[in-house]
């Protein structure tokens, strides 16, 4: 491999294939970390950590082929949206396993993950619109889809269960609950300057849509994780 394939594959100078590149290393490394993590702990948080660990390695997987696909002149949409049609359900899922002892059931579960789908949807829909007002009523579609699994985990029934659990367990519901109220609000703002027309100056500062995706992935992917993680050691004092 020459010096020029090294630089191909981690161009410090573009930011989206470099944000992937990381992107690819951190997430691999994250999932390791949960996967070798895994013998400490108790069959209580063993799903948890597992999903953690599958989470950050789908995304890993999913990053080394967008990467491919954003510097060979490619799109990263579809990838993008598979990844995500995979990984959003499982933090639905941890969410569910965090609260399960609490009286979380399945149907609790199944609500999570169909809005999460809903918003996925209408996000892709509106990525790929050529209608005209397509990015903005697709957009808005995902958002209510958006506001509501916040609802559900800040104020709705499952908040409830946190509360009444007490403890680790309500502490790191409401970890996970910011990751969701902040850190997923990361990505309406990557969808609207990736929206042609809207926010067009942030390009010149090397901001695009894949870049604030990265950083919204890698924010959320290892950071839910880590919580997981530290709720898991917490409850073994
Ligand atoms: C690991 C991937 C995660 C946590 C992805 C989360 C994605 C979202 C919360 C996306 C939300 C969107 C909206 C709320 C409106 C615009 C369209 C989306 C899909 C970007």
């Amino acid at each position: 491999m020459t010096i020029t394939n090294l630089i191909t594959i981690a161009d410090l100078s573009d930011p989206v294939n470099f944000t992937f590149f990381l992107g690819t290393m951190a997430m691999t490394a994250a999932s390791a970390f949960f996967f070798l993590s895994l013998p400490q702990f108790d069959s209580k948080w063993r799903t948890s950590i597992l999903v953690s660990g599958l989470i950050t390695f789908i995304a890993a997987v999913h990053y080394y082929y967008m990467r491919e696909a954003a510097t060979s002149g490619g799109v990263t949409t579809e990838i993008r949206y598979i990844d995500w049609i995979l990984t959003v359900p499982l933090m639905c899922v941890e969410f569910y396993l965090i609260l399960k002892a609490a009286g979380a059931t399945t149907k609790h579960l199944s609500t999570l993950i169909w809005a999460s789908l809903v918003m996925l949807v209408t996000g892709y829909f509106g990525e790929v619109s050529e209608a005209a007002h397509g990015a903005e009523l697709w957009g808005l579609a995902s958002g209510l889809a958006y506001f509501y699994i916040a609802w559900l985990i800040k104020f709705g029934p499952l908040a409830k269960l946190a509360a009444s659990a007490g403890g680790a367990v309500e502490k790191a519901h409401n970890t996970l609950t910011l990751f969701v109220l902040i850190g997923w609000a990361i990505y309406p703002l990557g969808y609207m300057i990736g929206t042609d027309g809207w926010y067009d100056f942030v390009d010149g500062i090397g901001l695009n849509m894949d870049v604030v995706y990265n950083i919204g992935d890698a924010v959320n992917k290892i950071g839910f994780g880590l919580v997981v993680y530290a709720a898991a050691v917490s409850s073994k004092k």
